[in-house]
């Protein structure tokens, strides 16, 4: 069966027109750097969302409710929610837009808006009669789409290799630790490269618009996830990796993750959805879907009914048998106890809207994690199960699973940068070795602009590396800043990563940076367009010299890069 295929390929491609409008917008409105990334396509068909014809609204015809549709998610359900009860962009339900009427929303669509709505009508990326068409489209009853419980789960689950076939040791000689789990975007496959000879081992097809990868605690499967909701399993120890089982847990999604806590290593795996909202934990070795739970419910400030709460960042606790799960629009934070699997407890914890990224303190205790519409860290404690504090930071901020590193005056610190300005906010977190500065916003640091997505250090390295991966100053998104730790107030060397890359067209933009095993050098990737040729240039962490430019034509719009090691153990 296939869910996506055409819809999402046109939507990406319509999304990458978006990026481009958006970013040239940000020149002059930074939240439009933010619309840029997350105006994405959805990955829902728009065939399969039902429609409703409303009172009080515009009449349409089926085939101009098609094409609405169709245009709705690919280019707004990004920023509205598939529900249009708004996140990044505002609610877009038929109360509010019948009473603004035909022609005000004409002209916001045309024009854009201050707040980061782009400019469709005056960028020429919708004609004149879509933008009609659009206006009286979200005048209706937003068409919902359809959910996906366990029987959806399970026609959809398969094992390819059942664990009782699968070798009890390694069976290859690669060095596991140093293998690199590279998302090849746009082409819906991940490249595995070795680490020390940089080539590509395999590339493996996975879910579409793949997103992130995460390790099993024992570093021996690793597990991949697509915007379609489609997981991958590959065992690392098979004579060549290979996929042992796949599932696909919701329409659209964004996160997995497994547990790590002593005695349940790689026994459950667990996954977030945008759409449904909600999340499933699965059997470690087998994906069988074990729990499915709704985060619908309500927000923490206005205690209102929130229909399509996605699911955003999931981490393993250390300290507990859990999960901490990011519920994105409610602004909750969910600790999912696994210790009973039939009966799951779950403790929820009112954090702050909307929840994105985040990772551990260098303790592994405390789950540092962004809460980008506020302007917040979120710092939640995995041993006490509670809200620790809530730290105001820089405008919308963006940290990856952020960095760690010894500070002279404040000690540890954890750091993230902004989407929203060109700063980087440290956050004590010794709350026994310097209790004056644990929790607070103890200092910022300058970078390039603003843009960034990814920071990143290692505890082997005295270097902290930011990209401005949607700056809209292209020799800002083609570079990266580095600091010294030791000498923070030197300010920033600009590393042209784009330039040492070697290619000659594409839009370059240098994103997350990723250190390999030893700590000793830094993979970013060149992220050009499906159709251009893209690079992953490694830089010597010492030096700060490049090292080695990979280029493959089968490196096909590389974003994300997992070094298996440093991602099993949660190093950053
Ligand atoms: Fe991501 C992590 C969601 C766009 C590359 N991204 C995450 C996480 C979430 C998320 C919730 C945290 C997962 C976790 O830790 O469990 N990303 C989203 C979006 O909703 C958004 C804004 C828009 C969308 O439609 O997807 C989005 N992300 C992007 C991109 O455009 C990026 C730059 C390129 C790409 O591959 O799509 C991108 N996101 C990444 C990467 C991580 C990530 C590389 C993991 C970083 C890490 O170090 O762990």
């Amino acid at each position: 069966m296939s869910y996506v295929g055409k819809p999402l390929l046109a939507g990406l491609i319509a999304s990458v027109s978006l990026l481009g409008m958006a970013i040239a917008q940000a020149a002059t409105n930074p939240e439009a750097a933010d619309a840029a990334y997350k105006g994405n396509a959805s990955a829902i068909d728009p065939a399969s969302a039902q429609v409703v014809h409303t009172p009080g609204a515009p009449d349409l015809t089926s085939a101009e409710f098609d094409q609405a549709k169709e245009i709705y998610f690919q280019r707004c359900a990004g920023c509205h929610g598939v529900l249009r009860k708004g996140a990044t962009g505002k609610p877009l339900t038929p109360d509010i837009t019948q009473g603004r009427g035909q022609q005000f929303l004409e002209a916001l669509i045309t024009y854009g808006s201050p707040g980061g709505m782009p400019n469709w009508g005056t960028s020429g990326a919708l004609t004149k009669d879509q933008i009609t068409l659009m206006a009286k489209y979200i005048q209706h009853t937003p068409p919902t789409p359809p959910e996906w419980g366990l029987a959806e789960m399970k026609d959809s689950w398969k094992v390819f290799v059942q664990p009782e076939d699968r070798p009890t040791k390694q069976m290859n000689d690669l060095d596991l630790g140093n293998l690199f789990s590279v998302t090849l975007r746009d082409d819906g496959k991940i490249a595995l490269i070795d680490g020390n000879t940089k080539k590509i081992v395999k590339l493996i097809e996975t879910g579409y618009a793949v997103h992130i990868s995460r390790m099993s605690a024992s570093g021996r499967y690793l597990f991949v996830i697509g915007r379609d909701a489609k997981i991958d399993m590959i065992d690392l120890w098979a004579k060549e990796p290979t996929k042992v089982a796949e599932i696909k847990v919701g329409i659209e999604a964004r996160s997995v993750e497994t547990s790590k806590f002593e005695g349940y290593e790689d026994k459950y795996a667990i996954a977030g959805a945008y759409w449904p909202p909600q999340f499933t934990i699965m059997d470690g070795e087998t994906l069988e879907p074990k729990q499915i739970v709704s985060t619908r419910g309500m927000t923490i400030e206005t205690q209102e009914y929130h229909p399509e709460p996605r699911v955003a960042a999931i981490i393993a606790s250390h300290e507990r048998p859990e999960f901490i799960v990011n519920v994105k629009e409610t602004g909750r934070v969910m600790l999912v106890n696994y210790e009973d699997i039939d009966n799951l407890t779950v403790t929820s914890i009112a954090a702050a809207p909307f929840l994105h990224d985040g990772g551990w303190d260098s303790t592994h205790r405390y789950f540092m994690t962004a809460a980008n519409n506020s302007n917040k860290i979120a710092v939640i404690d995995s041993k006490d199960r509670e809200l620790t504090a809530l730290v105001d930071v820089g405008k919308i901020p963006h940290p990856g699973r952020g960095a760690n590193f010894d500070h002279p005056k404040y000690g540890p610190v954890w750091a993230t940068s902004h989407l929203g300005d060109a700063s980087i906010s440290m956050i004590g977190t010794d709350p026994e070795g310097h209790p004056d500065y644990a929790w607070k916003h103890v200092g910022t640091l300058e970078g390039q602009g603003g843009g960034s997505l990814f920071i990143k250090t290692h505890p082997k390295s005295r270097h902290l590396y930011i990209d401005t991966t949607f700056n809209p100053d292209a020799k800002i998104s083609q570079s990266v800043a580095v600091f010294d730790l030791d000498n923070l107030d030197a300010g920033y060397k600009v590393l042209p990563i784009g330039e040492w890359s070697g290619l000659k067209d594409g839009a370059k933009r240098v994103v997350q940076p990723e250190y390999n095993k030893a700590g000793d050098e830094v993979w970013f990737s060149v992220w050009s367009g499906q159709d251009e040729e893209s690079a992953l240039v490694v830089v010597d962490d010492r030096t700060l010299e490049l090292k080695t430019v990979i280029r493959d034509k089968r490196l096909i719009t590389p974003t994300g890069k997992f070094n298996v090691h440093n991602t099993q153990y949660d190093v950053y």
